[in-house]
């Protein structure tokens, strides 16, 4: 750090040299799963979500990040799991990059190397752990020093459901006022249910790559779906109500919400003209799985994002259970099972101290 201080700004070899000792930061993210999802924006330049949401970070899915501003780059570089990035990934990772070099006070450019340590093609590979931990990681490098509130609002710049995954556990994400960027943040939600959770996510394989982004898909909802202002009208109820069941404790509540609201969301987007439709026959299949495994007795409630796989939010009694019946389900190829995971941190800063694991 401090060799590098003194030899920013010098040529030929030393600049060189620089390279190796220029510090970096590394930060960890859970991915989450939205329970009330967040399903369209108010504002696509700030990132202003139409509507809060509600989620569990997931121990299982994380993200490990690196970031290293050095003055010898002409541009930012972005390697994603040992891949150099493509050139929309990049230019999205330099807008975000940006904002923390306009807060830094810096023009320096940035090489940013991201790893996903997701099980096997989990279908959960979103931008939500990246983005937080980016937010982390960036921010550490950078040398700026933000609340998790003020990294959760810069978090949502990259994406929306990034700013979830700031914390952990249950998150509770505010929709904001038109025009107010800092008014739409996450926070965390205390709950009984917290340690009980978990989610088994079946992977629905065999199916062609997503056929449309969420971020398009869901600005075409939001256009021509005749179901958009309904969907709309119902995730205030919803946030209400899955609050209410987090702090009653009621996983039955808040899987009955969870599911509900998925399928809305669904709904909404099937609705789209043309239709946004994620399901494959698996999906459906698996569906059907989860009301046999409710009808029997256990805890199970499916949620579904952008994506044909289904998500189970279950409890530790029945996660194995749930997940073996669901391992049973023609088209179903892989099935995890995740506990809630804790907040994005820095596991080494730019000192090179540890800090986390
Ligand atoms: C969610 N999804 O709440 C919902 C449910 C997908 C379905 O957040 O445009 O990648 O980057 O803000 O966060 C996916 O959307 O969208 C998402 P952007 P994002 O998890």
């Amino acid at each position: 750090m401090r060799l590098a201080g003194l030899l920013a700004g010098t040529g030929g070899p030393l600049k060189r040299a620089m390279v190796d000792v220029v510090p970096t930061t590394t930060a960890r993210a859970c991915a989450n799963i939205a329970l009330v999802k967040y399903w369209g924006k108010r504002d696509a330049r700030l990132n202003l979500p139409a509507a809060g949401s509600l989620s569990l970070t997931l121990e299982a899915l994380v993200t490990t990040t690196q970031v290293a501003f050095d003055a010898g780059l002409a541009a930012d570089e972005l390697v994603l799991d040992g891949r150099a990035a493509a050139p929309a990934e990049l230019a999205r990772v330099s807008a975000f990059l940006d904002l923390v070099r306009a807060a830094a006070g810096i023009a320096t450019r940035a090489r940013v190397a991201s790893r996903n340590q997701f099980p096997t093609a989990s279908g959960l590979a979103s931008s939500a752990s990246g983005y937080a931990a980016l937010a982390v990681a960036a921010t550490g490098a950078a040398g700026v020093a933000l609340s998790p509130r003020a990294l959760s609002v810069l978090a949502r710049r990259g994406s929306g459901s990034a700013a979830r995954s700031v914390f952990g556990g249950f998150v509770r994400m505010h929709a904001g006022r038109d025009g107010d960027s800092d008014g739409a943040f996450a926070e965390p939600i205390a709950s009984p249910l917290t340690e009980r959770a978990r989610i088994a996510i079946a992977v629905v394989g065999g199916g062609v790559a997503k056929a449309h982004g969420s971020r398009d898909a869901m600005d075409h909802t939001a256009a021509t779906s005749p179901l958009y202002r309904a969907w709309l009208e119902l995730v205030p109820r919803d946030l209400a109500a899955a609050e209410a069941a987090l702090a009653a404790g009621d996983l039955e509540q808040l899987g009955a919400i969870a599911e509900g609201n998925a399928l809305a969301m669904h709904a909404s987007a099937i609705a789209a003209r043309p239709a946004v439709v994620y399901w494959q026959p698996a999906t459906l299949a698996a569906l059907a799985e989860v009301r046999a495994l409710r009808a029997a007795g256990r805890a199970a409630w499916a949620t579904i994002d952008a994506g044909p796989h289904v998500k189970v939010l279950t409890s530790a009694a029945d996660a194995q259970p749930v997940a073996a019946a669901l391992r049973g389900v023609a088209g179903v190829t892989d099935v995890s099972i995740s506990a809630a995971g804790g907040p994005a941190a820095i596991v080494t800063d730019r000192e090179g101290s540890h800090r986390a694991s």
